[in-house]
């Protein structure tokens, strides 16, 4: 059985949930295969589905395993690779680690819905509507708490890059496309993410893309 790591991924410039787990395998130093399937093109859709009936990305084929839905990719890996840590190790900041990434994979609907991902584009700052605000107030106090409680050893939400900065890597290109005004730390946090080698190479990577989507590049 081979032991490869393959992860399907949809565009880097557009496909927020791919972003996660490959920020998260690259961070931890993990070798993979990637394949990049341009979303809504011809065919895209059968091409998922070779490898996820659910026929969305990301899927990770290891060996004879094939896991698909984010999160459950990040627990996955967090499993099979027991000895990095893609998790806290503290159980309090491990639990809680799991909590605000449970929280992403399930909420902000509004925030997400306004502010599609789009690494190549920059959009002034608008008005925003009170339920995106809300969520966007939210993010903000949820980073300054995990900040101050769990983020002494690093620039990160628990100290060291972990699942729960995958998990929140694309909001950060998010805020930085929408021009959204940050409080100081989460200003500072989003800045560590857009340093990390892995988002670096992720961005540089999404910038030589030949596919353009129109409705992720005209600002909703
Ligand atoms: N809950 C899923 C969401 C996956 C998802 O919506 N992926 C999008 C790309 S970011 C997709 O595959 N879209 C293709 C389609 O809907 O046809 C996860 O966490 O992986």
């Amino acid at each position: 059985m081979s032991t490869e790591l393959h992860l399907i991924i949809g565009n880097k410039a557009y496909s927020s949930w791919s972003m996660r787990p490959w920020l998260a395998m690259a961070a931890q130093g993990l070798k993979f295969r990637e394949t990049v399937l341009p979303l809504f093109a011809d065919g895209t859709s059968e091409a998922i589905k070779k490898y996820s009936k659910a026929a969305k990305v990301p899927v990770l084929v290891h060996g004879g395993i094939t896991v698909w839905e984010s999160l459950a990719i990040l627990e996955y890996l967090a499993d099979a690779f027991y000895d990095k840590p893609f998790w806290p190790t503290d159980p309090h900041a491990r639990a809680v680690a799991r909590a605000v990434s449970s929280e992403m994979h399930a909420g902000f609907q509004p925030m997400r819905q306004a502010m599609s991902m789009n690494l190549r584009k920059t959009f002034p700052a608008k008005p925003l509507a009170v339920d995106v605000q809300d969520n966007i107030t939210r993010i903000q106090a949820m980073w300054n708490e995990c900040r101050s409680t769990f983020g002494a050893g690093g620039p990160f939400l628990f100290g060291a890059f972990s699942n729960a900065d995958a998990m929140y890597a694309p909001v950060v290109t998010r805020f930085k496309t929408y021009s959204v005004d940050l409080d100081p730390v989460s200003r500072a946090y989003s800045d560590a993410i857009l340093n990390h080698p892995a988002v670096k190479q992720w961005y540089a990577d999404a910038a030589k893309e030949p596919w353009v989507i129109e409705k992720y590049d005209t600002p909703v």
